[in-house]
């Protein structure tokens, strides 16, 4: 029996909650309103009580009133008509975040009889808010080596309204190099990449500006924007280069130790160490090289070492080469062609190679007496060499082929009056100014 008795009860409590649920369904389901968030104070909402089957004469002397949980003073009814009102500013954002749903739920209250009646207002969303990006200004790095094709990640926009009033879509300025990539996955989310569309070039452009838009689709539309302050990574791409390939100076062969040849200078495009240059004698290097030059690896000055020499070389090639301090270094050359000018630095040799002495004093004119040789071992007009007599001699000079005299009588000789003549030997060069 207890048990019977205690399944009745159960019973009876299953029931008088289902009466609960349905006098509730009945007052709730009932009236539904909607009215756009931010409208101005007293928008009209609807007739709530025509709506609820009140008399609006009725509405004070039963003491009509609206609770509602939380949401305060939202919405209010005018009394005199029965009317329900937007009172305060209703934010969709603030009261519902992103729920898709969003609605202020209103329990009205008569008394004489009790009656509770429970109203839905359904706040609508409007577009009120643009896509926001995280930041307004984002700096990005890119190496100009970076393959076209290449994708660099971005960061999206975020708009607080819902529905197509957040559905976002993006463009950036058009521009050689960069194109927008947005991937819609399964969740909804988009992937947003910025797409490498062509080579950079850091030594044509450092850095790259372009504003990024996000629009969303409401009505109308607002939008957003991100400056992307696009900066280009120097990557050692350019070799050291000179302007010419060869190039041709001339060095005095008594050009004092450490005199300046030549300042070398090589231009490298790219930035910072990949740009800065060594220079050096590219390898292997000759000893007359070595031993006449030496080359500064800062400035690109080669200036000579010891005493150049005309008559022992009168040319030198020097092949230089710059490498900059890349990571992986690269190098350019170029080659040096060093005349040697000859100067006035060697005496004329004269050199006698047959000599008959005495000469009798009855020697016929034109009697040999000696055969000369003349030398010099500088060039061009410093070692021409043209052979003189002391005057007032009775002898003189044949020239026989060049740089080849003889030496001849040229009257007859008297013992009486000259017992013997010194012949001084004149040199007839051009001196300069440099010896
Ligand atoms: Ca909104
Ligand atoms: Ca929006
Ligand atoms: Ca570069
Ligand atoms: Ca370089």
């Amino acid at each position: 029996m207890v048990y019977s008795n205690r399944s009745d009860r159960g019973h009876r409590h299953l029931l008088l909650f289902f009466m609960i649920l349905a006098a509730w369904e009945a007052g709730s389901g009932q009236i539904h309103y909607s009215v756009p968030e931010e409208s101005k104070h007293g928008t009209f909402v609807g007739r709530i009580a025509q709506d609820l089957g009140l008399e609006v004469a009725e509405l004070v002397p039963r003491l009509f009133r609206v609770a509602s949980k939380g949401h305060g003073d939202l919405l209010e009814v005018n009394l005199q008509n029965g009317i329900l009102f937007v009172n305060s500013r209703i934010d969709r954002e603030a009261l519902c975040g992103r729920s898709a749903e969003c609605s202020i739920h209103l329990e009205v209250i008569v008394d004489r009889p009790l009656q509770v009646f429970h109203v839905e207002v359904e706040v609508k969303d409007i577009n009120d808010n643009p896509p926001v990006f995280p930041e307004t200004k984002k700096r990005i790095i890119i190496a100009e080596s970076r393959p076209p094709e290449t994708r660099f990640p971005l960061d999206g926009a975020s708009d607080a309204d819902i529905g197509v009033n957040s559905a976002l879509t993006y463009r950036i300025d058009p521009n050689d190099y960069f194109a927008l990539d947005t991937q819609n996955n399964r969740e909804q989310t988009s992937s947003l990449s910025l797409v490498l569309k062509k080579s950079l070039d850091r030594e044509q452009i450092q850095e790259h500006s372009l504003l990024l838009t996000a629009r969303d689709g409401g009505k109308p539309e607002m939008t957003g924007t991100v400056q992307l302050q696009i900066a280009i990574l120097d990557v050692n791409d350019n070799a050291p280069e000179f302007d010419q390939f060869i190039y041709k100076v001339t060095v005095f062969e008594n050009a004092v130790n450490g005199t300046l040849v030549i300042k070398l200078n090589a231009t490298d495009l790219d930035e910072g160490t990949n740009g800065d240059i060594i220079y050096s004698f590219r390898r292997p290097v000759t000893p007359a090289v070595l031993n006449a030059f030496t080359i500064n690896p800062n400035s690109g000055e080669i200036r000579t070492k010891g005493r150049l020499d005309f008559e022992e070389k009168k040319l030198y090639e020097i092949s230089v080469e710059a490498i900059d301090k890349g990571n992986i270094p690269m190098a350019g050359h170029c080659t040096i062609l060093v005349e040697v000018l000859d100067i006035n630095d060697n005496i004329p040799q004269i050199t006698i190679t047959s000599l008959t002495l005495p000469v009798q004093e009855d020697a016929q004119v034109s009697t040999v007496i000696a055969l000369i040789s003349v030398s010099d071992r500088d060039s061009g007009a410093n070692g021409q060499v043209t052979c003189t007599l002391t005057p007032q001699v009775p002898f003189k000079l044949v020239s026989t082929f060049k740089n080849y005299y003889s030496l001849v009588l040229d009257s007859a000789l008297d013992r009486e009056s000259v017992s013997h003549y010194t012949l001084v030997r004149r040199r007839a060069s051009v001196p300069r100014g440099h010896y």
